[in-house]
């Protein structure tokens, strides 16, 4: 396995595996596909991939104690894992692998069809339970039960259903590490939202992460639309391979479950903003915010023209990528003319490569060629200097949080060999 970062995530995590995957394709196809199947080592029987799949080392906090997840009964035996999952990016590394080892020829086209052939299933059996453990109603949008879960952990996204998320006196104590490992405190989330994430995965824990019972006990259940973009552009990656190996049943509900979710997704934009926006299913409320999320239409190509003309406008004017201030004409995670964003705070402000890369490969699945390459070319004007940050301040262009995290060097390497 590849860490996520060498001291603040010294262990696997799922959809850093999956964008590390696409950076290693460019080096190495056989170190991609040992990447990914010891990703799929962690799989559960359910067939959630968890989101942290242990090493032997410690040094992050929450650990595979707190998690616990050996009373889960669909957990692996013989690895350990956190009990919740994170986005789906892996099939666009799986189709990438594939590419890379047939421009290779020989021996790693052998082994990158037989890695395609040999997992498809498990994949497959990945984007199913997420379209019935996480969407039970077909409503084409994937519940998350943790902030963890989306990937963008404290993204003002979640202010509003954590809110509603109180801690019990029955929680157990902690102490951090992730502050220990970044040059100030205000990069990473506060105690107060540390001890709501702790509560839910005690919450889940104690019904030892069983579906059924997640849903009725977590506090925190919201319809993730940035997840449910990326869940509907993944299936038609999936699909696509499906094709290639014969399996027309499975490319066919492939294709159904990818156009479910573009639908999903559709179906929560904001006519005033012309955002997309998360649900929050325990109060029924829409979330409001104007972060990357909202995008989520013209990340996943959905069917709606006007729509996703209006977001791409949006995406490069001034409230977002066009805005005056910034060092690098590059998507941060909340809107620079929103009050509320804080250029230092993680998912609250600053850039993240990644975001950059999923839209430029997005922009270029859909024939923007020209918005792939100036995210592109912008990207790789930020990340120049070589720290190849988790994420940067966007109007200096400071790298903050992590250096040398892992999926920002593999972006780094798959945006170089372009
Ligand atoms: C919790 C590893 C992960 C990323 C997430 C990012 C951060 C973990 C943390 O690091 O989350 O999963 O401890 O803050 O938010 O997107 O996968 O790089």
């Amino acid at each position: 396995m590849t860490a996520a970062a060498p001291r603040l995530y010294p262990h696997m995590w799922s959809w850093d595996s999956g964008l590390i995957a696409v950076g290693l394709a460019r080096l190495s196809v056989p170190r991609a596909i040992t990447e990914l199947r010891t990703l799929l080592r962690a799989q559960w029987s359910t067939g959630m991939i968890p989101h942290i799949v242990f090493s032997a080392g410690d040094g992050y906090f929450p650990g595979p104690e707190r998690w616990g997840t050996e009373s889960a009964a669909a957990a692996p035996a013989a690895v350990r894992t956190s009990g919740i999952c994170q986005p789906p990016v892996h099939a666009i590394a799986v189709r990438r692998i594939l590419d890379a080892g047939r421009a290779a020829g020989g021996e790693v086209r052998d082994q990158a069809e037989a890695f395609v052939r040999e997992t498809f299933g498990s994949w497959l059996a990945w984007h199913r339970w997420l379209a019935t453990a996480r969407d039970p109603d077909r409503r084409g949008l994937v519940e998350i039960h943790h902030g963890w879960e989306s990937g963008m952990d404290n993204s003002p996204r979640w202010d509003e259903p954590y809110a509603a998320v109180v801690p019990g006196a029955d929680l157990p104590g902690f102490v951090r590490t992730d502050v220990d490992h970044v040059g100030d405190v205000r990069e990473r989330p506060t105690d107060a939202e540390y001890g709501r994430y702790l509560w839910i995965v005690e919450q889940l824990r104690r019904v030892r992460y069983d579906d059924d019972a997640a849903r009725e006990v977590v506090a925190f259940r919201v319809a993730d639309v940035f997840m449910s973009a990326i869940l509907a552009v993944a299936s038609d990656e999936l699909a696509g391979l499906g094709d290639e190996l014969g399996r027309v049943e499975d490319a066919a509900e492939l294709r159904e479950l990818a156009g479910r979710f573009r639908a999903g997704v559709l179906s929560t934009v904001s006519p005033a903003t012309g955002l997309a926006r998360d649900l929050d299913r325990r109060s029924g409320r829409w979330i409001e915010t104007e972060t990357i999320a909202g995008f989520a239409p013209l990340f996943c190509g959905a069917q709606d023209g006007a729509v996703v003309a209006r977001q791409r406008e949006l995406f490069w004017g001034e409230r977002w990528c066009g805005h005056p201030a910034l060092a690098h004409p590059l998507p941060p995670s909340v809107s620079p003319s929103d009050p509320g964003m804080r250029p230092r705070t993680y998912w609250r402000g600053p850039v993240w490569p990644i975001v950059s890369w999923l839209f430029s490969w997005a922009f270029e699945r859909q024939g923007d060629d020209d918005g792939a390459r100036r995210l592109r070319d912008a990207s790789l004007r930020q990340l120049a200097a070589g720290d190849f940050g988790e994420y940067y301040e966007p109007f200096t262009g400071e790298p903050l949080g992590s250096l040398h995290q892992s999926w920002t060097a593999a972006v780094t390497l798959d945006w170089l060999a372009r």
